[in-house]
């Protein structure tokens, strides 16, 4: 009976911490020119500062967008967002996925890198919210946006910061790295080789290994 209840308890861990964010663990229904969109929603942002285009950062091309649906019309009072520091975000609603009135026009700050903008003021409505991102260098990345029906659920010490990497490209690398000289030890049977070749292949493990957990633990 105890242990149902722990697990009950870690079960309703993500909607708890989520608590009063409209687009928690949502999915765009909608998106056009925008990487890894999921990101944005994950609950999870860069660490103040970071990279614009990691691991962590959903990229948004020139006119990309993404549309996502909140199954009804609800107050949104209050939102924030982290993304590139330069760039202006635009945050717009509608009620009918059709005709759009501008939500939340999200200011550019003068600190470089991924950082948080946030509004407590906002006095609209909607179903559907779309993100778009203008001016700047048109290097637009959204690493983490939350909407809030009330203030009062809103807080920045309740925002997830982890560091991101600089690319997803370099585990498939190294792993062929790893596998390939694997392969020529094995097909290369003279001890000299396996001598010299040991430490390369075990550091090459060793980076594969921990790239795979980076991406999937944190
Ligand atoms: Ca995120």
């Amino acid at each position: 009976m105890r242990r149902l209840g722990v697990v009950a308890v870690l079960l309703s861990l993500p909607a708890w911490a989520a608590e009063g964010n409209l687009l928690a663990g949502k999915v765009p229904v909608q998106v056009s020119g925008v990487n890894d969109p999921q990101r944005m929603t994950d609950g999870v942002a860069s660490l103040d500062g970071d990279e614009w285009r990691s691991t962590r950062t959903s990229v948004i091309q020139v006119n990309g967008s993404a549309i996502w649906d909140l199954g009804e019309v609800k107050p949104i009072r209050a939102a924030m967002l982290q993304g590139d520091n330069n760039d202006d975000y635009l945050l717009e609603g509608s009620p009918d996925n059709a005709t759009w009135t501008v939500l939340w026009r999200v200011h550019t700050v003068s600190d470089p890198g991924m950082r948080l903008r946030m509004i407590r003021t906002l006095d609209g409505s909607a179903r559907y919210v779309r993100l778009t991102a203008r001016g700047g260098d048109s290097s637009y990345s959204v690493s983490e946006l939350e909407l809030h029906s009330t203030p009062e659920t809103m807080a920045d010490s309740k925002l997830k910061r982890q560091r991101g990497r600089s690319s997803d490209e370099l585990p498939g690398v190294l792993w062929a790295a790893t596998l390939g000289a694997i392969a020529l030890l094995v097909h290369n049977k003279q001890k000299i080789l396996w001598v010299l070749g040991a430490p390369f292949v075990a550091a090459l493990v060793w980076a594969s290994l921990t790239a795979l957990l980076d991406r999937f633990v944190g």
